[in-house]
């Protein structure tokens, strides 16, 4: 059978994969959930119609969204992570010794569920003892959390929908609260190449809360472009000051000391929204 995924990710632009077959599909209370088995990139979860993760490129994101802050930050204790159901930014958040304790805040429990059956490489840590899971919305749990964390990342969907709140200059604000006098903030903030404005405006409105604010780029293959982008609020530490000498040596396959620094260099189309 000739069986093909698509995600529209403009409206005028298609990505298709082609389809081995279907391994989940539901509808949760906050959005429709689907776990499908691609012939290029494995298995892959879907929200909304949206590819979040697949097997095979991974490691990119999630590695990048952990290991570039936790390694500037001195030493990371506590940490929190919104979203992110799939388990992937808390196996690598889990990799750093100094951690103590990873609160997993998700809003769409069932994320939880299908990632823990049926993408078991990607959820593997999410039972791990330094973990605990809160199933509920990130902005009220760093409402409620004044000056506790060290680092907060926000491995969010698109702002659309149930994540929208979590790309505001309010939820900025919060987050600046919720973390400890020398924290750091890290998110996912989208393509440079398709989301400029919305880069922009992150960047304006995390550079006013935050001393400094930092973009970073990775390659995701299966999101929009390719070329990703990242959003780093710094209390005290700058990702570009780091001892190299002091960068932990772990088991990564796309962050690395090297990548660490080259990852803030960017084009010039990307500069001039920073501007
Ligand atoms: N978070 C989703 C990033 C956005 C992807 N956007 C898109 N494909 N249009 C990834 C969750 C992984 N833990």
């Amino acid at each position: 059978m000739d069986l093909w995924f698509e995600e529209y990710q403009t409206k005028d632009m298609v990505i298709a994969c082609r389809v081995r077959r279907t391994l989940h599909e539901e509808k949760t209370p906050f959005q429709n959930l689907a776990v499908i088995d691609t012939v290029e990139f494995g298995r892959m979860l879907v929200l909304d119609n949206v590819i979040q993760t697949t097997i095979r490129d991974e490691f990119v994101y999630h590695e990048m969204i952990t290991h570039v802050a936790l390694n500037t930050h001195q030493k990371p204790v506590n940490v929190l992570v919104i979203g992110g159901g799939d388990g992937g930014t808390v196996r690598e958040v889990v990799k750093h010794q100094s951690i103590e304790k990873v609160v997993h805040c998700e809003i769409d429990g069932s994320v939880i569920e299908a990632a823990k059956k049926y993408l078991p490489e990607i959820s593997c840590a999410l039972e791990h003892p330094k973990v605990e899971i809160i199933v509920d919305d990130g902005i009220k749990h760093v409402r409620s959390h004044k000056s506790h964390y060290d680092l907060i990342i926000v491995d969010s969907t698109d702002p659309v929908g149930p994540a929208e709140g979590l790309f505001s200059a309010a939820f900025y604000q919060d987050i600046h609260a919720c973390l400890t006098d020398d924290g750091i903030f890290v998110a996912q903030t989208e393509s440079p190449f398709f989301n400029g404005e919305l880069i922009k405006r992150i960047h304006q409105d995390v550079a006013g809360i935050f001393p400094l604010a930092r973009l970073f780029l990775a390659n995701v293959p299966t999101y929009p472009g390719g070329l990703w982008s990242f959003t780093m609020g710094s209390k005290k530490y700058d990702p570009l000051e780091v001892d190299r000498a002091n960068i932990a040596k772990l088991d990564t396959r796309y962050y690395s000391p090297d990548i660490h620094f080259s990852s803030f260099v960017l084009p010039p189309f990307v500069q001039e929204l920073l501007k």
